[in-house]
């Protein structure tokens, strides 16, 4: 345990109301789009109408004579700009091309052909719509498991293959788990694509100044420092001379974590014309171009001895990649975090990563880990069914117990701390599952279609290295710089609270300053769940040098040893003479003047950290659904959520992210759903065939907690922003299969649409896809 940090008990654990939010409620936050500089030109883009085809030629000329048009560019024209970088999954790895503007072919309907600038954002537009492309359509994949047939149309034609990479993840002898077993559950289970449509569309501003030769791009990214690495990269530019500055950012769910092509190209056309240039963005952008999600298609093998033990598993995931290679990495979560909270001896997985002729996927809440969740939670349903036994004492049988940690999963992964059963107990007992089960028996010999779902969860939290920098100004007031970047979570908040335990003063005392590149010489930013173990432990370490540094100082005024010290209520007192004390705006003052010889002036420190491994946060949800035996609908009566996330910094924020993300996970597990026609159309381009859920779609959700402190960072904190999302899909489903399993449904696909659900209510014993 690396806890060696004083953290004062008044502002951990404990809720302040968000400093944030009464600007962002009342309308006065800043977004991207918010932001005028003189001379400001409008950035718009001509996106490819065909999943695939040949570009044979491009007509520009119409455009370039529209009014207020400034530059229309293709291509041949920004030779100049590097393609995308590309992180390889395995050394193998298949990798398309990744240019900036479509050059010779276009791969998804969306991509960007070419980019038109003017005085207006409406002169933009119309010169856009006079460009004309000359296409020859090529055959176009769709499906993923279709892209895998030899016959299949190549989404790239130049890679000769649709296979991204094929990797392995194995552990433990499972052909002797599965020689041993007494039931195999054998089950396809598919994943549908899902979209990340944060409030806020992707939108940049970028302004290249003339006399210093520097660029400044404002977009509301999730990670500001790689986005400028990936910027230095592109436009060959010293990371010295580019600032990324992300405002309020309207929600990023995971689909604003890296650039797409009209950031990169916003920032290369200030640069090319001296001007500033703004990409407006919008929500069919945004549908067309921004990363989707979780498109996989699993095949599972689950054996089991009778008791229930769950003694191998086999995954085959074939991941719709789309066309690109942006996705590889948060597919991999997957496989990583198939066996959940469960002891499992042998795991053989292999994950498929196949390009397809759709808009790419990548993270997006959740990233990997619902999939997983999916996986796991239904075998252990399926298993239950299969050998007779109660989905409760099932999950029982098979738990990590509280003792076992540090616990090394088959899958390679290492979890650091936890109560599986815990967590379930106490989801139980707020669901009251016993009396739910007793109503359910009632109600289903009414007639009823009513099924209780119960899922476990597991989520890896804090990967990699943060940064933090705190100072404390003479006046004795705290700013605290972070690398992480908040998208409405509540991080001045929070690390408000963070550094005021660990300064022992009061969080208001502390304007936490993020979003901006120029603040620290590197961070990384807010994704995967990371920002509180990693952004948060860094800021409480830069703190806690502050409150030694201070120590020294009123040692040196006081004129006793500093073991003599203690550090109470922004106070430093002399141990044994509490009338002999400094204050902490007392000692603030002293270090920028009158300090004692030989203590260097200045009240600064920067940490940077990484935890020891990752911190591994968990849950229980159970849900109760109703099935309208005529109409198919689905009404969710009661949901539990019960999170573990170590120890918790303000309450009240997690539970807002545990039900944020329960939204987002309702959403996928009844609604959403990204739909292309077998040409790769795409049909669900705006929010009137998109379905999202709505505040009133929600049910009454009841929340609980377990504290499980992890031993990887000096908080214990774990991270919790993806929870939800992870949770809730497989307890909707587990619910509804219940719900229906009596007329002989033992699976069904997401999103449980009524047309879905009434179909099964036709033809029950058949799989209804
Ligand atoms: N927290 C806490 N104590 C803990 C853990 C978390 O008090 N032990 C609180 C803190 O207020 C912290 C918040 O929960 O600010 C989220 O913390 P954490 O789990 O560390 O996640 P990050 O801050 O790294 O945020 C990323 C995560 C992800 S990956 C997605 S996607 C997501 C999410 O957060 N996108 C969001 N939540 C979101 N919430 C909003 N409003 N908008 C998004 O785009």
């Amino acid at each position: 345990m690396t806890n060696t940090l004083h953290l004062a008990a008044s502002e951990i654990g404990h809720s302040r109301r968000p400093v944030e939010y009464e600007r962002l409620l009342r309308g006065l936050g800043r977004y991207t789009t918010d932001l005028r500089r003189p001379g400001m030109l409008y950035l718009d883009l001509v996106r490819a109408t065909h999943a695939h085809a040949r570009i044979r030629g491009i007509r520009t000329a119409d455009a370039a004579a529209s009014p207020g048009v400034v530059a229309v560019l293709t291509a041949a024209d920004l030779s100049d700009i590097r393609p995308f970088p590309t992180a390889r999954v395995t050394p193998e790895m298949a990798v398309p091309p990744a240019p900036v503007l479509a050059a010779g072919s276009v791969h998804h309907v969306g991509e960007v052909v070419v980019a038109v600038v003017a005085a207006t954002p409406e002169q933009a537009r119309d010169a856009a719509s006079r460009v004309t492309i000359d296409y020859e359509p090529l055959p176009a994949v769709v499906d993923a498991e279709a892209a895998l047939r030899p016959s299949a149309p190549l989404a790239f034609p130049e890679l000769a293959t649709n296979v991204a990479y094929r990797q392995a993840r194995t552990g433990g002898d499972v052909a002797a788990a599965f020689a041993a077993a007494d039931t195999i559950v054998r089950l396809r289970q598919p994943s549908s694509r899902i979209a990340g449509v944060p409030m806020e569309p992707r939108a940049a501003l970028a302004e290249w100044d003339i006399s210093t030769r520097s660029l400044t791009v404002w977009a509301g990214v999730q990670a500001p420092y790689r986005a400028r690495a990936t910027l230095a990269a592109m436009l060959d530019l010293p990371e010295t001379d580019i600032r990324v500055v992300a405002l309020d950012v309207g929600g990023g769910f995971g689909v604003k974590g890296g650039l797409y092509a009209e950031e990169v190209l916003a920032a290369a056309l200030t640069r090319r014309l001296g001007r500033p240039v703004c990409w407006p963005g919008g929500r069919a952008d945004d549908l067309q171009m921004t990363q989707q999600a979780r498109e996989q298609v699993q095949d599972l093998e689950a054996a089991f001895r009778s008791d229930g033990t769950l003694l191998g598993l086999k995954l085959t995931v074939i991941c719709n990649l789309g066309a690109g290679a942006r996705g590889a990495g948060a597919a991999g979560r997957t496989t990583q975090c198939l066996t959940g909270c469960y002891q499992i001896g042998a795991v053989a997985t292999e994950m498929i990563g196949v390009y397809t002729n759709t808009v790419p996927t990548g993270a997006y809440r959740g990233a990997g880990r619902p999939e997983a969740a999916l996986a796991i939670e239904r075998v252990m349903d399926e298993g239950a069914a299969a050998l007779g036994l109660d989905p409760v004492a099932i999950r029982r049988r098979n738990f990590v117990p509280p003792d076992a940690f540090p616990y090394r999963a088959p899958t390679g992964i290492v979890l650091d701390s936890g109560d599986y059963e815990r967590g379930l107990a106490e989801c139980l007992r707020l669901f009251d599952y016993d009396a739910t089960r007793r109503e359910q028996a009632v109600r289903r010999r009414r007639g009823e279609l009513v099924g209780i779902g119960l899922a476990t969860y597991l989520e890896l939290t804090s990967g990699g290295w943060e940064s933090g920098a705190v100072r404390v100004l003479a006046s004795g007031r705290v700013e605290a710089m972070t690398g992480s970047t908040e998208q409405g979570q509540g991080h001045a908040t929070t690390w408000a609270q963070i550094v005021g335990a660990a300064l022992g003063v009061p969080s208001d005392w502390v304007t936490v300053r993020q979003g901006d590149t120029a603040l620290l010489a590197n961070g990384v930013g807010s994704f995967g769940s990371r920002s509180t173990v990693v952004g948060g432990s860094a800021l409480a370490l830069a703190a806690d040098d502050i409150r030694r540094k201070m120590l020294q100082l009123a040692a040196g005024r006081l004129e006793v040893a500093i073991t003599d010290l203690d550090w109470a209520d922004s106070e430093a007192v002399v141990r044994g003479a509490p009338g002999r004390r400094l204050g902490f705006r007392e000692i603030a003052a002293l270090a920028y003047g009158g300090h004692a010889a030989g203590i260097e002036p200045g009240l600064e420190a920067t940490r940077y950290f990484s935890a020891s491994g990752e911190a591994y946060s968990s849950g229980a949800y159970a849900c109760l659904v109703r099935i309208d035996r005529d109409t198919g609908h689905l009404t969710i009566e009661r949901f539990v959520a019960v999170d573990d996330c170590g120890r918790v910094v303000n309450p009240d924020l997690v539970d807002g992210q545990v039900i944020g993300g329960i939204a987002q996970g309702l959403g996928q597990a009844l609604w959403e759903q990204v739909r292309f026609d077998v040409d790769g159309q795409l049909l669900t381009g705006s929010l009137m065939d998109y379905a999202l859920p709505r505040a009133a779609s929600l049910p009454p959700l009841r929340l609980g907690r377990v504290i499980t402190p992890s031993p990887t960072n000096p908080l214990g904190a774990k991270g919790v922003g993806e929870a939800g999302t992870i949770g809730a899909p497989p307890a909707v489903v587990n619910a509804a299969v219940d719900a229906l399993r009596p007329l002989g449904v033992r699976h069904l696909t997401m999103p449980l649409t009524p047309e879905r659900l009434w179909r099964a209510l036709q033809t029950p014993a058949s799989v209804a896809e």
